[in-house]
């Protein structure tokens, strides 16, 4: 269960720094996730009102000062948890951070009682705007693309691909139906935070098995309210299953690629993490490293699938942004990266605002942001 985001494996020591920096008067603060890293950029003021919304990432790689040092605080690990607050900070040199302004988007609070987070309020009154050129342009594309049987599944890296435009509308909403139903009930969304009062950029919902990002691990009821995830939907579960059918197909004839398995192996999932991002959320750059030894071993894919709003999504083997490579994933979007780039490091700069499909808007009435799945097997 131990998904290991934070946690030192085989020595058993628990690893997890925050690390703040100054930036002109107010400090930032960075969390990484060490061995191997993860990192969050967030405004102390933030920590300190338990709510964070600016985040990146920056030079610091595990267990080592980063470029420049200031007289921030920084948290590290605990003797007795997992987290720590020094003064004297490292701090990175390359953060650009984005102060926050405390949740407004927090509607939902937690416990069973208690009102989830709803991805598709009802509208009263206020007529929506509509999309630009731009934005109707692209979904006329999209739409002939669908119909033309897609586009052509882009190979990013070895093991990483990207199937543009995969999920039909139809089925875009329906996902999007499925999750506002699963969201507003027991286990549904909720606002996760790591522990000292700082708060992921993001509402979350785990079905499957709940990812507490506090312990850095899987659990099989959500401590924050002792709920019991949901399972997995028969349909993601076929959603997830083309994904990667296709993708061995399209290796086999384009790529000439006989041993797909040892590119990208197959999965079947038992988690599916469900994020919502309202326009101003992100996801520090970060390595998946929770799940199981073996999965991670076999390097069984992450299957992510992008609904709503565009994001600007960073991934590469080093724990520095300014080495990242980017790609902007758009919904009905795929991003499938397993074999040799399931240790990848990656995160989500920034939500692009009134990017989704004005389709999708008028039949789900998904608010506006981005509703991202990530299927894993523990
Ligand atoms: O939202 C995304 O595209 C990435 C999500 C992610 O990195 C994660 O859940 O670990």
């Amino acid at each position: 269960m131990n998904r290991g985001r934070g946690r030192g494996r085989g020595g058993g020591v628990a690893v997890k720094e925050w690390v703040l920096k100054k930036v002109e008067s107010k400090p930032t603060v960075i969390t990484e996730r060490s061995s191997p890293a993860t990192a969050h950029v967030m405004d102390s003021n933030d920590v300190k009102q338990g709510s964070v919304e600016g985040l990146n990432c920056s030079k610091h790689p595990q267990g080592q000062p980063a470029s420049k040092s200031t007289n921030d605080h920084r948290l590290s690990t605990h003797s007795n948890s997992n987290h720590r607050i020094e003064n004297n900070t490292h701090v990175a040199a390359t953060s650009e951070i984005k102060c926050s302004q405390a949740s407004q988007d927090n509607t939902m609070t937690t416990g069973s009682s208690e009102k989830f987070f709803d991805i598709c309020p009802k509208k009263t009154g206020t007529p929506r705007l509509k999309s630009s050129l731009l934005v109707q342009n692209r979904e006329k594309r999209n739409e002939i693309q669908r119909s033309n049987g897609g586009q052509p599944i882009q190979v990013l890296r070895p093991g990483m691909v990207l199937l543009k435009n995969f999920i039909p509308l139809k089925d875009q909403v329906e996902i999007v139906q499925t999750c506002r139903k699963l969201g507003l009930g027991n286990g549904g969304f909720y606002q996760p935070g790591y522990g000292d009062q700082a708060n992921m950029h993001l509402k979350m919902m785990c079905l499957g098995k709940n990812w507490d990002p506090k312990s850095s691990s899987y659990e099989e009821r959500r401590s924050e309210d002792g709920a019991e995830p949901p399972p997995i939907p028969i349909e993601f579960h076929q959603l997830v299953q083309k994904a990667i059918q296709d993708t061995h197909a399209h290796q086999c004839k384009q790529v000439k690629q006989k041993d797909v398995e040892s590119v990208l192996p197959s999965m079947t999932p038992d988690i599916c993490i469900v994020n919502f991002y309202t326009t101003n959320g992100k996801l520090g750059f970060h390595k998946d490293k929770d799940e199981s030894q073996e999965s991670l071993n076999r390097g069984l894919p992450v299957v992510s699938i992008s609904i709503g709003d565009s994001a600007e999504f960073l991934y590469g083997d080093q724990m520095d942004i300014d080495k990242a490579k980017k790609v902007v994933l758009e919904s009905g979007d795929v991003l499938i990266f397993g074999g040799k780039s399931r240790h990848i490091y990656h995160g989500v700069t920034s939500i692009l605002p009134k990017t989704a499909p004005q389709a999708l808007l008028q039949e789900s009435d998904l608010r506006p942001g981005r509703l991202n799945l990530t299927f894993r097997k523990y």
